[in-house]
C-alpha cells in the first residue's frame, strides 16, 4: 500500500486537496423552499431512464444535514470543497422570479465553509436545468444561454464574495453529447441536430456567464470543468489514427476548440457544420473570454477504432477493446497512463491557464464488513496511482494547483441510481448514516499534511 505521507512529499507545500459533490446528486429535498423541478426529477420520474427508478428527493439528505457534512469534510482535513449551486433552487423556472430561500442555502453553506477555513469551489452548473426550460428546447434554445448568464448573475452577486473559484460548467459533454446524442442522460434525446444546439448554447452560455462574473467580480477567479475523453488509437494503422483524431475533435474539440480558441474544429464544422446552429457574430469571442483555471475531471480511457461500416456518421468510429483488465465495479478500464497521456494532449494543442483535478475517483461497491468498517482496498489503490501521476505531471512542469476526489461521499449516480457508490464516505441510505472508507482515512493521511508547513504538531 503506497505510504500516504511518502506520497505527500511529492506534492508542493501550497497544493490544494479538496473533496468534490454536485446539488442534485446529494441535497434531496426537491420540493423544499421553493425548489422547482430539474430535468433530473422529470427523467428520473420516467421509466427505464433511471436504474430502478430511483430519484434525488432524499439523496444523502445534505440539504438538512450539511452541517453535518461540513463537519466531516472538516474531519477529512482537506483545503477546498467543491460543491454545485442548483439552478432550480435559485430560480425555480429557469426564468422569472428569484427565490431568496433557495439563495439562503447556499449562504449557509458558504457561511459554514468560511467558519472551518475550508476553501468554497463552486460549480454553477452540474446538469440539473429547470424543468421549464425545456418548453423552450432546453439546451437546444438559444434563449437558455441568455437565462443561465442571468441565474449566475443573481447567484454570484449575492454569494461571489465568498467563493474561492467558480466554474460555469461541469462536464459539457455529459450535458450535450452523453444527454442529446446518446439519450443515457436527462433530457434523453438523440439527435446529432440537437446535440450541436446543445453544444454551440453551452459554449455560449459559458462565455456569458464568464461575462457576468468577470462584471460583478473580476478578482473571482473563473474556469471550467471539463472530462475530456484520454482518446487511444486501438491500433498503429492509419485507419485508427485517423479515428482517434476525429473522435478528438468532436469529444474534445467541440468544447476546448471554441473556449480555448475561439473556433469549432474545422473537420468537425466541414462534416456536421450542416446541422448546427446559426453562429451569431460575436459568439466566438463571447466563447473564448481567456480563463482563470480550468478543471479535468479524470477516470478512464477511451479505446477507439475506425467503423468499419462505409455509412457511418462522422466521427464513425467505434470503441476498441480494453488494454488493462482491470475495471472498476461501473465496468471502467482502470488506465493512470491515460491521466497522462490526456493532460499532455491538451497542453500540447491548447494554450490553457493552471489547472485543477475536478474530479478522479472510483466505483466500488463494497459495504461494511463485520465489524462496521469499509474495506475498499481497490478505490486507495486507484487513488495511490492516479495521484502518483499527478505528482509526475508537476514534476514535468505542467501548471497542476490542486485535486479533488470524488466523492466525499456516495450519492446518486445518475442513471445508475444509488447502486454504484463513488464516496470515500459510505452512506446507509436507510439511517443516513456516514462512515468513512478505509481510502477515505488513507486520503485523509495525505491531504492533512497540506498546505506543509502549517501544521504545530508535524514541524
Ligand atoms: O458522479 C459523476 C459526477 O456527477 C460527474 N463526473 C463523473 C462522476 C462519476 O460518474
Amino acid at each position: 500500500m503506497m505510504d500516504a505521507k511518502e506520497l505527500a512529499g511529492r506534492f508542493p507545500g501550497d497544493f490544494l486537496f479538496g473533496v468534490a459533490t454536485a446539488s442534485f446528486q446529494i441535497e434531496g429535498a426537491t420540493k423544499e423552499d421553493g425548489r422547482k423541478a430539474s430535468i433530473w426529477d422529470a427523467f428520473c420520474n420516467m421509466p427505464g431512464r433511471v436504474y430502478q427508478r430511483h430519484n434525488g428527493d432524499i439523496a444523502c439528505d445534505h440539504y438538512h444535514r450539511w452541517e453535518e457534512d461540513l463537519d466531516l469534510i472538516k474531519e477529512f482535513g482537506v483545503g477546498a470543497y467543491r460543491f454545485s449551486i442548483a439552478w432550480p433552487r435559485i430560480i425555480p423556472d429557469g426564468t422569472g422570479p428569484i427565490n431568496e430561500k433557495g439563495l439562503d442555502f447556499y449562504d449557509r453553506l458558504l457561511d459554514g465553509l468560511k467558519a472551518r477555513g475550508i476553501k468554497a469551489y463552486a460549480t454553477l452548473y452540474h446538469w440539473d436545468l429547470p424543468l421549464t426550460l425545456m418548453g423552450d428546447g432546453g439546451w437546444t434554445g438559444r434563449s437558455t444561454a441568455y437565462a443561465y448568464q442571468r441565474y449566475v448573475e443573481t447567484v454570484v452577486r449575492r454569494l461571489g464574495d465568498r467563493m474561492d473559484a467558480v466554474a460555469t460548467f461541469n462536464e459539457p459533454w455529459c450535458s450535450v453529447i452523453l444527454s442529446h446524442l446518446y439519450g443515457v442522460h436527462a433530457p434523453g434525446e438523440q439527435s446529432m441536430e440537437a446535440t450541436l444546439h446543445a453544444a454551440h448554447y453551452t459554449n455560449l452560455a459559458h462565455g456569458l456567464g464568464v461575462q457576468a462574473i468577470r462584471a460583478i467580480d473580476p478578482k473571482l477567479p473563473v474556469g471550467i470543468v471539463f472530462n475530456a475523453q484520454s482518446i487511444i488509437p486501438s491500433t498503429g494503422s492509419a485507419e485508427d489514427v485517423a479515428a482517434a483524431k476525429r473522435a478528438n475533435d468532436f469529444h474534445n474539440g467541440m468544447f476546448f476548440g471554441p473556449v480555448f480558441k475561439g473556433a469549432y474544429p474545422e473537420e468537425l464544422v466541414e462534416k456536421l457544420g450542416h446541422m448546427m446552429p446559426k453562429i451569431e457574430d460575436g459568439d466566438m469571442a463571447i466563447i473564448s473570454e481567456k480563463l482563470d483555471w480550468w478543471g479535468l475531471n479524470y477516470y478512464t480511457t477511451a479505446r477507439v477504432a475506425a467503423d468499419p461500416d462505409p455509412e457511418a456518421v462522422y466521427p464513425a468510429t467505434i470503441q476498441g477493446p480494453h488494454l488493462h483488465p482491470e475495471k472498476t465495479d461501473i465496468g471502467w478500464e482502470i488506465d493512470p497512463s491515460g491521466f497522462m497521456h490526456v493532460v499532455r494532449e491538451l497542453y500540447g494543442a491548447y494554450d490553457l491557464p493552471e489547472f485543477y483535478i475536478t474530479e478522479n475517483g472510483a466505483c466500488y461497491n463494497m459495504g461494511p464488513g463485520p465489524d462496521g468498517e469499509i474495506d475498499d482496498q481497490p478505490r486507495l489503490d486507484y487513488y495511490a496511482a492516479h495521484l502518483s501521476v499527478c505528482a509526475d505531471m508537476i514534476a514535468e512542469g505542467l501548471p497542476l494547483r490542486g485535486y479533488f476526489a470524488w466523492s466525499l461521499m456516495d450519492n446518486f449516480e445518475w442513471a445508475e441510481g444509488y447502486r454504484m457508490r463513488f464516496g470515500l464516505t459510505y452512506v446507509d441510505y436507510e439511517t443516513q448514516k456516514r462512515t468513512v472508507k478505509k481510502s477515505g482515512h488513507w486520503y485523509k493521511a495525505l491531504a492533512e499534511e497540506f498546505p506543509k508547513g502549517n501544521h504545530a504538531s508535524k514541524a
